[in-house]
């Protein structure tokens, strides 16, 4: 007798909390974000979201879409393409209408299937591999760069600007970091002068990397290249020097973090990094920073911006198919996402036939006084 009004309001809770889950009151509307929120590389995972968030905040304090509160939901992938998997099912079936995210290549791309087959748009912020956008799905976006761009900037570095002789390439063995490691080397071609002396895989989750670096170090390369992100990237910098490995590493967008400086120390000195350029002299991305930084402090935060700019992209999209009538009609939303003309913390974006933003200015940084500082711009 006394435990029925618990179960009937045990039972009411439970079907209102299903319905919150599945389907948003119409008074709501759900976007994901989606990365590595926990491990290794939570810091990024942390920066997507914070980026996203912020955006958000924004649109709810001047009154959601079309007075729509629009809400967040949340989805750790873990870096791991199973688990990313599992994060779109699980999104996808709790309403979202797109979807930030995610950051890793290896992540993204399977996703993206998942996104596709549910009608919702994606916008990646970081995920650079180009196969994301080669597989021609209609619903992805990225608003990165893609690293046949960053793999020959990177060569160019090598080739043009430093004139070196011998490099040596690693990687991570993931979709990014291989990826990256093999545009680098096919960039390198069209500098018959370098010889690329060895090219190998670690194992991403490894803690010591000494053995392939004193075994790098017999092949005598002026520089080594690294495909891969921070946990790794820190790591290596630091035991090239405890093996005698005095060649600069150059390395991509997944290690310029400050974990990287954190990890690596005093031997992240001189590491070259390919990225774009730095928002803190963007003068369209001074009111972003100044958000971001009162928020959440002041640690560099490389992709909070992209993802940010992602977020404000989906949210101005969504608030038109709104207007329409068509918020839940993906394909709508995708279709206006493709012929968005945005200025944003970045500046302009504008996507082109595949999803990709029509520019991607990459530059080279280096690591300097325990910073990171602009160091070369390729001629455009
Ligand atoms: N682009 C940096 C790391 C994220 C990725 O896997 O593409």
């Amino acid at each position: 007798m006394v435990r029925t009004p618990f179960l009937l309001i045990a039972l009411l809770a439970s079907l209102f909390a299903g319905c919150r889950k599945g389907n948003p009151g119409a008074s709501e509307i759900v976007i994901g974000v989606a990365g590595p929120m926990t491990g290794d590389q939570s810091k990024l995972g942390g920066d997507v979201e914070r980026g996203t968030r912020l955006a958000v905040e924004e649109w709810n304090a001047r009154g959601g879409i079309n007075g729509k509160k629009i809400l967040l939901s949340v989805g750790d992938d873990q870096h791991d393409p199973k688990q990313a998997v599992s994060v779109a099912n699980k999104l996808v079936n709790s309403g979202i209408v797109g979807v930030v995210g995610h950051f890793n290549s290896s992540a993204s791309i399977p996703a993206s299937a998942v996104y596709n087959g549910a009608g919702v748009p994606m916008i990646t912020p970081a995920s650079t591999n180009p196969r994301l956008t080669d597989q021609g799905f209609w619903n992805v976006f990225r608003v990165c760069g893609r690293d046949d761009q960053q793999g020959k900037v990177a060569a160019d570095l090598v080739g043009k600007q430093l004139k070196l002789k011998r490099v040596a390439i690693l990687h991570d063995k993931t979709t990014y970091g291989q990826g990256l490691a093999e545009e680098f080397r096919k960039s390198l071609a069209a500098y018959p002068e370098v010889t690329v002396v060895s090219f190998d895989g670690i194992t991403q989750g490894d803690k010591d990397f000494r053995g392939i670096l004193t075994s790098l170090k017999g092949n005598k390369p002026e520089l080594f290249f690294f495909g891969g992100v921070f946990p790794e990237g820190g790591q290596l910098a630091k035991q090239a020097k405890e093996v005698g490995l005095t060649a600069p590493m150059l390395s991509g967008d997944g290690v310029i973090d400050p974990k990287f400086i954190e990890i690596a120390g005093a031997a992240a000195e001189g590491t070259y990094l390919t990225f774009t350029a730095d928002p803190e002299k963007m003068p369209q991305a001074k009111g972003f920073l100044e958000k971001y930084k009162a928020k959440y402090g002041n640690e560099l935060a490389p992709y909070a911006i992209y993802s940010y700019d992602s977020a404000n992209i989906l949210l101005t999209s969504l608030a038109e198919a709104e207007k329409e009538g068509k918020l839940k009609d993906g394909k709508r939303v995708a279709e206006i996402v493709r012929n968005v003309k945005y200025d944003g913390a970045l500046g302009h974006i504008e996507f082109d036939a595949k999803g990709d933003v029509k520019k991607s200015p990459y530059i080279v940084w280096i690591t300097q006084n325990g910073k990171f500082e602009e160091f070369w711009k390729p001629k455009e």
